[in-house]
This record gives structure tokens, C-alpha cells and sequence, in this order.
């Protein structure tokens, strides 16, 4: 059984010798990251919508596309679910009543792109990818993103639904902003930000990370999911990771690159996303009434996945399975 006092006893010492284990003084990296054949192509992805967009993710790579056609196509489905509140069209709004959208994507060249604060577009991840492959930049936020999705052909669309605006009006009466525990997984509110990461069978990687952000937030603000090396972060020669749950304990460690380095150094994806969960522990006083996931994979196909709180799940696919699995969590 997973004792929390050991676990924080060993991190603590593997924080005393810095972020380099003990594992690495015999083991050189390429050991560590060489693919297994038969566990690629995998692909997972956070909470239970992970499961469809798994699926299509797996129909792209099987047919031919490449792992970032499949990490943007994964997403496609969340983004266009009016009934999930957390993610594109549908999501719920900040607490002026406009649905504000982040996304991230990087693929195996290390390439970046990300859009935040953007509005009326159903699929930002796509607009994030043209700001990855078709401008010098990695980041474009607010008007300037929505000013270059229209110049590269996407239409403005309504994302609040008329149920997202009856909830919005309905919280407007008491503007009480308290964001509570895996409030997205609650059957009315539905599910949280997708983040979803694949490893195609040549060990290729690439992730992608959605979200219409905390509800009710203020207006302009932007959370994890754009940043990259906070919500998302891909290196080729290594794995990746990708974060859900409160931004701000993300944004403030940097989680994602941290696992993705931790992995560098030696670390399982699983021991990975321990580690970054245990930093926030330590570093983030908020961290007792906050959510925080993270899932990783490695150029193995390994995969991990932890949270600050009980009730975080993510979908994987490998070996011609597609299941969810319940996180284990700090507290
Ligand atoms: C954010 N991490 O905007 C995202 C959204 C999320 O629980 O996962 N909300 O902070």
C-alpha cells in the first residue's frame, strides 16, 4: 500500500542530492528511453472524455496520420461537445459571461504553440497548431489570436450554450468564486481541461492540452493549459506531461517540464508525476483545497499519472485496450 510518510521521507532525500537519483550514476539515459516494441503506439489523456478522444487519436495514427495530426484530432472531440463545461464550445464561461479558451500543442521537433484568452472559436487547439507551424512565435493571446484565426480561415461561433448561460446567471446571483475539488467531474458540470499525450510506434511524441479554464474566473485570466512547460511539455528524446486541475499550483512549479525532467533524470513517468505533485505540496500552501493531475508517458510507452486529491482518472490506449485508470492521490 502507498505509505504518503515514506514517499515524503524518500523525495526528501532524493531532494537532498538535487533532482539527480541515485539511478543514473549506473544507468546511462539511452537505456532508460529506448522503445519496447509491442507497448506503442500508446496514448492517454486526462478524465473520462479521454476515452473517445483516445480513440479518435488512434484512428488518426492507424490511418496514417502523423502524432501531431492525432494529438489535435483527439482533442477535436471534447472541443466540440457542447456538454462538456470545461472544454470548447459548451465550457463555462468567466464570470463576465464570456467563454475564454487556452490550448497548447508540441510536437517531436520540439515545436510549440499555444493560444490563450481566446474566444468564439471552437477548436483552439488547431489554431494553436497554425501558430506552431505558420508564424516565427509560440504564443498568441486575446484579440491578436482571434484576429489570426480569422485570417487563417475559422469562423466565429457562439461557445455559451444556453445551459453554460442559465448556470452562469444562475452563480451571477451570488458571485461566490470558490472553485472546489474536481468540481468538473461532478455529473452536471462535467469533466475538466483535456490534456492528451501519444507516442506513435516509431516513439514520436506529441501532446496537446485544451481547456475553456477555471469557471467563473476572472476576465483575462489565462491558467496552465497554453504554457508550455506548465500544462503541456513534450521532449522527444524523453516523454511528455500534461497537467489538469488549479493553474496556478502548476504555474507556479512549472509542472509539466519538472516531469518531463524528472523523467531525464532517471525517473519512472509514475515516480515523475509524484514528484511534481509532492513539490506543490510543499511549495503551494493552497494545496490542501486544490486539485492538481498530472499524466505523463515515456519514449517507452510507460506511463504515469498522480494528483494532489482522490478523484482524478485518465483514459489510456495501448495493446489494443482503451480503459480508465483512478489516480492515486497525495492526500
Ligand atoms: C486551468 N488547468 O485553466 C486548467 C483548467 C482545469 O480545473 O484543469 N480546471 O487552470
Amino acid at each position: 500500500m502507498f505509505n504518503r510518510r515514506k514517499f515524503i521521507e524518500k523525495a526528501a532525500a532524493v531532494g537532498a542530492l538535487g533532482l539527480m537519483p541515485t539511478v543514473l550514476k549506473s544507468q546511462k539515459l539511452s537505456a532508460l528511453v529506448s522503445p519496447k516494441k509491442g507497448d506503442l503506439p500508446v496514448i492517454i489523456s486526462t478524465w473520462n472524455h479521454g476515452i473517445p478522444a483516445n480513440a479518435k487519436a488512434l484512428e488518426i495514427l492507424h490511418s496514417g496520420g502523423s502524432v501531431v495530426d492525432a494529438v489535435e484530432q483527439g482533442v477535436w472531440i471534447p472541443e466540440a461537445d457542447p456538454d462538456n463545461h470545461s472544454v470548447g464550445l459548451g465550457g463555462t464561461p468567466d464570470r463576465d459571461g464570456h467563454v475564454t479558451l487556452d490550448a497548447s500543442i508540441m510536437g517531436p521537433d520540439g515545436n510549440a504553440g499555444s493560444v490563450c484568452f481566446l474566444e468564439n472559436i471552437v477548436h483552439p487547439i488547431s489554431v494553436a497548431r497554425k501558430v506552431m507551424e505558420d508564424t516565427p512565435h509560440v504564443i498568441l493571446s486575446g484579440e491578436g489570436a482571434l484576429q489570426f484565426a480569422l485570417q487563417n480561415g475559422f469562423q466565429e461561433e457562439n461557445l455559451l450554450t444556453p445551459e453554460r448561460e442559465k448556470a452562469w446567471k444562475k452563480w451571477a446571483e451570488e458571485s461566490n468564486y470558490n472553485p472546489e475539488i474536481n468540481w468538473e467531474n461532478k455529473p452536471n458540470e462535467f469533466h475538466d481541461t483535456i490534456g492528451l499525450l501519444a507516442v506513435d510506434s516509431k516513439g514520436d511524441i506529441a501532446g496537446a492540452c485544451t481547456t475553456s479554464g477555471l469557471g467563473y474566473k476572472m476576465r483575462g485570466r489565462v491558467g496552465d493549459s497554453p504554457i508550455i512547460g506548465a500544462g503541456l511539455f513534450v521532449d522527444n528524446e524523453i516523454g511528455a506531461a500534461t497537467a489538469t486541475g488549479m493553474g496556478e499550483l502548476v504555474l507556479k512549479t512549472l509542472g509539466s517540464f519538472l516531469v518531463v525532467e524528472l523523467m531525464r533524470n532517471g525517473r519512472t513517468p509514475q515516480q515523475a508525476c509524484e514528484e511534481a505533485v509532492l513539490r506543490i505540496v510543499k511549495k503551494v500552501p493552497e494545496n490542501k483545497i486544490r486539485q492538481v493531475g498530472f499524466i505523463a508517458v515515456n519514449k517507452n510507452g510507460e506511463v504515469g499519472g498522480y494528483s494532489l486529491q482522490p478523484g482524478f482518472n485518465y483514459a489510456i490506449s495501448q495493446n489494443g485496450k482503451n480503459k480508465m485508470v483512478d489516480c492515486r492521490s497525495f492526500y
